[in-house]
């Protein structure tokens, strides 16, 4: 009986390999911050003349224009992937061409996080090229992420979405901090997929991790029933 349980666990935990992996959390679990100038605020908020009416885990991350731009103050992320290429998006709300961005880097110290774009930094920008910026909104929206002229090659293009560069990650744990540009950028979620297809404008992540839930929950009532 033991081993038939075992079988049918591991027949569950062990992925096709077509099948699409999946990551988000919520841009208010961070799991450290420096600095003064990234605030989490609770739906509904009001800030910069407009409201945010909704976000997931009812809160979101950001600062309100006056607050300053730069600052060196960051976010830090940390999590566990398997070795893969990921697709990296946000969900930001980024309304003008001065509140459309915030700095990034991968794997690297707390110490050497800055606001500034070099070294291990890059600039992750919303609707910054001139022919988006007809997008503006203060409604979210899900970027993919992307660099201005950082160390990752490709990303530079990804801001205009039709040449999707991922992220090549080892298995195992890694980091993301996002560190402080323009004040008046809101950020409520981050996600990342292998599946270069996956758009999350199009199709909610709530849908797309529901599989890792019902893994969870047949774990759950396997083991239960031991
Ligand atoms: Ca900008
Ligand atoms: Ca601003
Ligand atoms: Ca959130």
């Amino acid at each position: 009986m033991r081993t038939l349980i075992l079988l049918a666990v591991l027949s569950l935990t062990v992925s096709p390999a077509f099948a699409q992996k999946y990551i988000s959390w919520e841009a208010e679990n961070f799991d450290d911050i420096n600095g003064e100038k990234f605030q989490v605020f609770k739906t509904p908020e009001d800030v910069d003349g407009y409201t945010v009416a909704e976000a997931s885990g009812d809160a979101f991350i950001g600062s309100t224009n006056g607050t300053g731009n730069d600052g060196g103050d960051w976010v830090k992320y940390e999590f566990s992937v398997e070795a893969d290429d990921w697709h990296f998006w946000g969900r930001v709300i980024a309304p003008t061409v001065a509140d459309n961005s915030c700095y990034w880097a991968i794997d690297t110290a707390d110490g050497e996080i800055t606001s500034t774009n070099d070294g291990p930094m890059n600039i992750w920008d919303f609707y910054e090229a001139e022919a988006l910026r007809e997008n503006y909104t203060t409604d979210w929206v899900w970027f993919r992420l992307n660099s201005r002229n950082g160390p990752f090659e490709g990303l530079e293009l990804t801001q205009h979405g039709d040449d999707p560069v991922p992220l090549e990650l080892d298995a195992g744990k890694h980091t993301l901090h996002l560190a402080h540009r323009e004040d008046g950028t809101y950020i409520d979620q981050i996600f990342a997929t292998t599946d270069i297809e996956f758009d999350p404008n199009e199709t909610d992540p709530q849908t797309a991790v529901e599989p890792q839930n019902k893994l969870t929950t047949t774990w759950g009532a396997l083991k239960s029933g031991f």
